[in-house]
């Protein structure tokens, strides 16, 4: 059987499991806020795929619908199981724009949070810059609304989509995730440094949070810490953990 139909059957069986990889403060080292990474998890390994693979065809079947509910849902579960054990940092999840174009997207957001009794700077939403360009005003309002309730909402992969930075200013953006192939080659590269640097800049002028992707060496976190990031993801610090393994973590740094 192809993927999707696979991941159909999955769906019904709810074989999937979110990871979750800590965003770091630069300043001290510790763990701040994370992202949610959806795996696929069916009974036979052999048969599922890695995200990159099975969120597009998720995508373009639709049943990333689905899905999406599925992540939305746990991340909350696992954000009370956290909230009960004191741990009360911000889950960012991923959404996708079919997600986002959903008539009842934003009222699900806010009943699954009262559901489990969350405040709303609980969970954070990752948006990528193509969704916003093409978003209408429904979604607009929604996010507005969303923001000023203390939503975050972070343009992921900032810098790789549509050139126009316009959509800043129309979007109640609170962070800004550079990509990684900024990151990549900035610490020897005068030109990727000064990318770098100016989206930097931006942020701090626009008075966004600045978050850098794909911190894998010691050399790129002192490159950024010398331009003043503040947060950052990598595997130098973290890959995507099982929640057992981050909330260990968060237990040791009180
Ligand atoms: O770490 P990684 O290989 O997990 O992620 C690959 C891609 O899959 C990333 O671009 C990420 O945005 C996307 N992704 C990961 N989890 C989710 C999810 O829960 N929902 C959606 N829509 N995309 C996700
Ligand atoms: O949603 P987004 O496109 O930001 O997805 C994050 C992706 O980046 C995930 O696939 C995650 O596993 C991956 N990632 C996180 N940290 C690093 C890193 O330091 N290096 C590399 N190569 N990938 C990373
Ligand atoms: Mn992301
Ligand atoms: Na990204």
């Amino acid at each position: 059987r192809n993927i999707a139909s696979r991941l159909r059957a999955s769906i019904q069986k709810n074989e999937f499991t979110l990871l979750y990889q800590p965003q770091i403060d630069l300043r001290n080292g510790s763990i701040i806020s994370c992202e949610a990474l959806l795996r696929w998890t069916p009974e036979v390994a052999e048969h599922s795929a890695p995200p990159d693979v099975f969120i597009p065809i998720a995508e373009r079947t639709d049943l990333i619908i689905s899905i999406g509910r599925w992540v939305l849902e746990e991340a909350c579960r696992q954000a009370r199981h956290w909230r009960n054990k004191g741990i009360e940092i911000c889950i960012h999840i991923n959404v996708s724009s079919s997600e986002l174009e959903q008539d009842d997207f934003f009222e699900r957001l806010t009943k699954c949070r009262e559901k489990y009794d969350l405040p709303p700077s609980a969970i954070g939403l990752e948006l990528t810059e193509n969704i916003l360009i093409k978003s209408d005003e429904q979604v607009l309002d929604g996010l507005q609304k969303q923001r000023a309730l203390g939503v975050e909402i972070s343009i992921d992969d900032f810098g790789t989509g549509y050139s126009s930075l316009s959509y800043l200013k129309r979007f109640p953006v609170s962070h800004l995730k550079i990509d990684r192939s900024f990151l990549e080659n900035a610490p020897e590269s005068e030109y990727d440094g000064a990318l770098m640097e100016a989206i930097v800049n931006l942020g701090r002028k626009l008075n966004l949070q600045i978050v850098v992707e794909g911190i894998e060496t010691q050399s790129q976190l002192t490159y950024c810490q010398n331009v003043g990031i503040e947060c950052a993801q990598g595997y130098l610090f973290a890959k995507p953990l099982p929640a057992k393994d981050i909330e260990t973590r968060l237990l040791e740094q009180g």
